[in-house]
């Protein structure tokens, strides 16, 4: 079994609808053990006029390999509405694979740990609910110290999600 954390987003449509369909979707197709963090609103990185995000972040185990869960992930995000318009613009799902147990992955379609982990305080702040000890592979570094060197104005806890 690997552990794996995945990133959740959304700001279109009934968001948290959405994040608790996409986790009955993906315990359906080979994720055992989920885990969520809280939801947060989170200021749009990128475009600026489209509105807030909602995120969280999953931590869960599968048999399923790195690429068959990235199909997993986009099938979900398919089957729930998603369509890929402007680069880092409004969708209703996106589900990014943050981590694949310690594995540097850097394939055509796939790089894990994602590539913007490091940076982005609406993906660190929830993985920080889960596990604030955990070592970014790649970075030596935990979550906790990551969250530290990052600016974290534009997220605000803002629910848990019932289930
Ligand atoms: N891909 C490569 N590595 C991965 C990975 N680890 N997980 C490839 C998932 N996908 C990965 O993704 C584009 C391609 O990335 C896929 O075909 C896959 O093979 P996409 O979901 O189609 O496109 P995207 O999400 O628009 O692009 P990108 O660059 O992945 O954007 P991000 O990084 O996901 O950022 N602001 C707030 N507040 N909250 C957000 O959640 N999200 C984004 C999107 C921008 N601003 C945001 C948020
Ligand atoms: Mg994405």
């Amino acid at each position: 079994m690997a552990d794996v954390w995945i990133g959740l987003g959304g700001n279109l449509g009934d968001v948290t609808h959405t994040f608790r369909q996409a986790l009955n979707l993906l315990e359906h197709n080979g994720l055992r053990d989920i885990r969520c963090s809280a939801l947060y609103r989170t200021r749009p990185v990128g475009p600026q006029d489209q509105p807030d995000f909602l995120n969280a972040v999953i931590r869960a185990q599968t048999g399923l390999g790195a690429m068959e869960l990235l199909d997993q992930l986009q099938a979900t995000e398919t089957a729930l509405g998603r369509e890929r318009t402007r680069h880092w613009g409004e969708r209703t799902l996106d589900l990014d694979l943050l981590l694949y147990n310690d594995d540097i992955i850097r394939s055509e379609r796939l790089t894990v740990p994602h590539p913007a982990l490091t940076e982005r305080a609406f993906v660190l702040v929830p993985m920080a609910d889960l596990d604030s000890d955990h070592t970014v592979p790649g970075t030596g570094l935990t979550v906790a110290t990551l969250l530290q060197q990052c600016n974290r104005d534009g997220v605000w806890y803002h629910d848990h999600l019932s289930r």
